[in-house]
């Protein structure tokens, strides 16, 4: 084994995006509706809305997004400028099958697609691809109820399939659902929406219908394993999850366990994805509900034999939990309002906890429950910049923000020892946030100038971070 002095020499620095949150041009090349496009704006302060179809006057910020879809070959060229080893995005399911329960693909969207990663390649960029980041067809959601059928499994599949063909010779690193077990904070039904088309019913048990739901996607993503590796044994296809170490707000045992259990509870995807069963305490669990979830033998096998070959996640921030008097520890992720401040961390002004040692934690952890190659495929700051009137944007935070990170991260490789295959910071050009819909909060390296309500010249200009992440490419993590 070579000796960890630093990143390996093959490391995929890079950035990453998602289609829906730039691509725009929503209606064209034969695209279909998805779920984000019938996503209202947000902001920190009132939440996206999903509304009944595209609505007249409603502005729904991802359909226009920051025209990437026009302007891809002048991105690319910004990113290859950067040294970009690779780029993660995601296809858009609409724009391959629109309605999604089509047989037959859409030509037009597999070219946009061909086009695309031709021109990553021409700059031996290589292209890192999730086959669904919150943008399913929204036909699934209104005529199926999104993951909540079973058909759903054969629909992703035939698009899996689709897609692994046509590009089995321009793509080797895959994932299957972004942040799939984002959908296990169902009491904010927004992540149900997004990761799985549920739109929520009054009388409805939302917990049992996450199960059943994230249940069939799991199916579909092993089987999705299984097909990528019949048709390309080259292909290394792994699995995302929103990484948030919880941790106890103080050594109370009463708040060690609560963050435990509400780790469990976010992290049994990954249990299921890497190591190919349901956790023992998820399996108690669901047996004492009397649920009567749809869970074949036949399923059970499929999830064994097809465990993913790399763990992708994203990493942003750790959050903070503390046990009320007398509260008995549960089996669930409560979301966002069941956090306790932690005094020793500081806040991005959307309120995310900068920790970068947490993500050295969050990597021992990975790698202790299920020892496999690491991919940091999403990390970064959403801030406000300001352009200067020399059309300049200084963002020393953003950088300080990535050097803690990429400090940690190589402690994680140099000094722990684990198998680190690249990081792609999200965001790295600006573009629409999933969380709140904006414009204003960007990641990016590449600034574009568009506002909150879709005005401004699109015209992309190099931020400083973008100067800093080119030399931390070209010294392969060691000028930070
Ligand atoms: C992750 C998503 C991304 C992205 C990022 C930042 O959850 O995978 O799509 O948007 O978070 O979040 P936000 O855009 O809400 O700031």
């Amino acid at each position: 084994m070579k000796e960890n002095a630093g990143f390996r020499d093959d490391f995929l620095w890079g950035g990453a995006v998602a289609a829906h949150q730039l691509e725009g041009a929503w209606r064209e090349g034969g695209k279909g509706v998805s779920i984000a496009d019938v996503m209202t704006a947000g902001s920190n302060e009132s939440k996206r809305q999903i509304t009944d179809g595209v609505q007249p006057g409603v502005y729904y910020p991802n359909h226009e997004g920051i025209d990437f879809y026009h302007r891809y070959p002048e991105d690319l060229k910004l990113m290859a400028e950067m040294g970009f080893k690779c780029f993660r995005t995601s296809i858009a399911w609409t724009r391959i099958f629109p309605n999604g329960d089509e047989t037959s693909p859409n030509e037009e969207g597999l070219k946009f697609y061909d086009q695309l990663f031709d021109e990553c390649l021409k700059y031996q960029i290589e292209p890192v691809i999730t086959l669904s980041h919150f943008e399913m067809p929204y036909n699934l959601v209104t005529k199926y109820g999104g993951w909540r059928s079973r058909k759903l499994i054969d629909f992703f599949l035939n698009y899996a399939q689709t897609v692994f063909e046509r590009y089995q010779n321009k793509v080797k690193y895959w994932m299957t659902f972004n942040e799939i077990n984002n959908q296990a904070n169902y009491y904010d039904p927004l992540p149900l929406l997004v990761d799985s088309g549920l739109i929520v019913q009054p009388d409805e048990n939302i917990e049992r219908t996450m199960y059943q739901a994230a249940h069939y996607e799991l199916v579909a993503s092993a089987k999705a394993v299984k097909l990528a590796h019949q048709i390309n044994d080259d292909f290394k296809i792994g699995s995302m999850v929103a990484v948030t170490p919880i941790y106890p707000q103080t050594s109370k045992p009463a708040d060690v366990i609560k963050a435990e259990k509400i780790s469990q509870a976010r992290y049994w995807f990954e249990d299921v994805q890497a190591n190919g069963e349901y956790p023992w305490w998820l399996k108690n669990y669901q047996a004492k509900q009397n649920w009567n979830l749809d869970i074949t033998k036949e399923d059970l096998e499929v999830l064994a034999e097809n465990t993913v070959d790399y763990l992708g996640f994203s990493y942003y921030k750790s959050r903070c939990v503390s046990a009320n008097p007398g509260e008995a520890p549960q089996y669930r992720y409560q979301g966002i309002k069941s956090f306790a401040p932690n005094q020793h961390l500081p806040k991005t002004e959307w309120g995310w906890e900068i920790d970068p040692e947490g993500l050295r934690i969050a990597m021992n952890w990975l790698a202790d429950r299920y020892h496999k190659p690491q991919f940091i495929v999403e990390n970064g700051l959403g801030a406000v910049d300001q352009v200067e009137p020399d059309g300049k944007i200084h963002d020393p935070y953003r950088i300080d923000y990535l050097k803690a990170h990429i400090e940690q991260m190589k402690l994680a490789v140099v000094e722990d020892g684990i198998d680190l295959l690249g990081y792609t910071p999200w965001g790295c050009i600006d573009l629409i946030s999933a969380g709140t819909g904006e414009m204003s909060k960007r990641y990016g390296f590449i600034y574009v100038d568009r506002d909150d309500v879709g005005k401004g010249s699109l015209k992309r200009l190099r931020k400083d971070s973008f100067f800093w992440y080119q030399q931390v490419i070209k010294s392969n993590g060691e000028k930070l």
